[in-house]
């Protein structure tokens, strides 16, 4: 395969957020170790590796204390740069997490005065985000959670999350922004335990919402992945529920914190299959990367650090190609589609029909039983294309 197949170009729809590549290192045991990178320069830097777009929160472009002025100042200068460099924004979000009125969350606190200051504050972020052309909103509930269960009945809670999120979609329809909203799952960090900790839990809270039809879900690998749950099939349900409006690519060693490694960087074969499930699905989404670089690197290594989470998406594309068109796995493949169907399509349908003849239906249980599945050969096949020997 060529090299131009690996190499980054807009329409791949790779995006990075502003927090990510502007990451500077610092971590609950240590200060910050890079200086911070402006807004602008990371603009020209993501453009000149082929991002398509950058995401951000309200304050990761506009600090809390900004004038009107100085605002209306930070946005044109931005928007220069984004008319200058053709980046896009897809995606903005609220930081609900730094200010530290939100430390009994934001959406859910108990405190009356900080579900407004929540409400107003994702307003103002979400007439930021239209201004510069966002059209998936993400609500990453962070501070959303307890340490001990005695500081709010959580059947109250998710009246507030869902109340915030009734508000917020009703402002949207009331301003014409057109927004699809995206929750984002994670199971804990910063709070000991957060609401809506997996995808499954954000589907069905979805489904009790007043606009359901404008809630999806922004997923993200080392969420899942430290919840122990396979992400592929995380992905596959919110994909099967036209539900994945969104998704936040990085890397992640399962039992350990939210470490925001680089696409591919721990689990390859775990990426492998995640890349696939979204080629073959031609889903056109924004692939969103949101990682950062290890807190070891300077800014050369945050540029190392994006343009690999880049590059191996793109690999492991070519992987997901080649494994679709190997002979020798396809030919497995066909005889694990056509196992045991007798030619008939095998979507079952309900008809009284239909149960009697399965119902008395005669069933060859020994060979059921006796039958392997070839999955061994099929996976060392897998694993010789992910090792480049096949
Ligand atoms: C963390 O995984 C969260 C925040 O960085 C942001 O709100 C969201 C959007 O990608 N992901
Ligand atoms: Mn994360
Ligand atoms: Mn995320």
């Amino acid at each position: 395969m060529s090299e131009n197949a690996y190499t980054p170009r807009p329409e791949h729809h790779f995006t990075f957020g502003l927090w990510t590549v502007g990451n500077v290192g610092r971590d609950p045991f240590g200060e910050p170790v890079r200086s911070p990178i402006s807004p602008v320069r990371i603009v020209e830097k993501l453009a000149e590796l082929g991002a398509y777009g950058v995401n951000l929160h309200d304050e990761d472009l506009v600090p809390r204390e900004a004038t009107p002025q100085e605002r209306d100042r930070i946005v044109r200068e931005f928007r220069d740069a984004l008319a200058k460099s053709g980046l896009k924004v897809p995606m903005a979000t609220t930081n609900l997490f730094t200010d530290p009125a939100f430390r009994d969350g934001a959406f859910t606190s108990n405190d009356a005065r900080v579900r407004r200051y929540a409400l107003q504050k994702t307003m103002r972020s979400m007439d930021l985000g239209k201004e510069l052309g966002a059209e998936v909103y993400v609500f990453w509930g962070g501070r959303e959670g307890t340490e001990t269960n005695a500081a709010k009945d959580p059947r109250e809670a998710m009246k507030w999350f869902r109340d915030a999120l009734d508000f917020l979609c009703e402002y949207s329809i009331a301003q014409g922004y057109g927004y699809r909203f995206a929750l984002e799952p994670k199971p804990n960090e910063p709070r000991g335990d957060i609401y809506l900790p997996t995808i499954g839990h954000a589907l069905a809270f979805i489904t009790t919402l007043a606009h359901p039809a404008m809630v999806g879900l922004n997923p993200e690998v080392a969420h899942d992945t430290m919840a122990g749950l396979d992400f592929a099939h995380g992905v596959a349900q919110a994909l099967d529920a036209g539900k994945l409006f969104h998704i936040d690519l990085n890397d992640q060693k399962p039992g350990r914190y939210d470490q925001d490694f680089r696409f591919g960087a721990v689990d390859p074969k775990g990426a492998f299959f995640l890349v696939k499930l979204l080629e073959d699905a031609k889903w056109n989404g924004m692939r969103h990367f949101d990682a950062h670089a290890y807190r070891t690197e300077d800014e050369r290594g945050v540029w190392d650090f994006a343009a690999g989470c880049m590059r191996t998406y793109l690999i492991l594309k070519e992987k997901a190609a080649r494994w679709n068109a190997d002979r020798e796995i396809q030919q497995l493949v066909g005889a694990l589609r056509s196992r045991g169907s007798d030619g008939r399509a095998e979507r079952l349908t309900f008809s009284k029909e239909r149960a009697e003849q399965l119902k008395s239906q005669p069933l060859d249980l020994a060979a059921i039983r006796s039958e392997g599945y070839a999955y061994e050969r099929l996976d060392q096949l897998t694993m010789e294309i992910l090792l480049g020997v096949r």
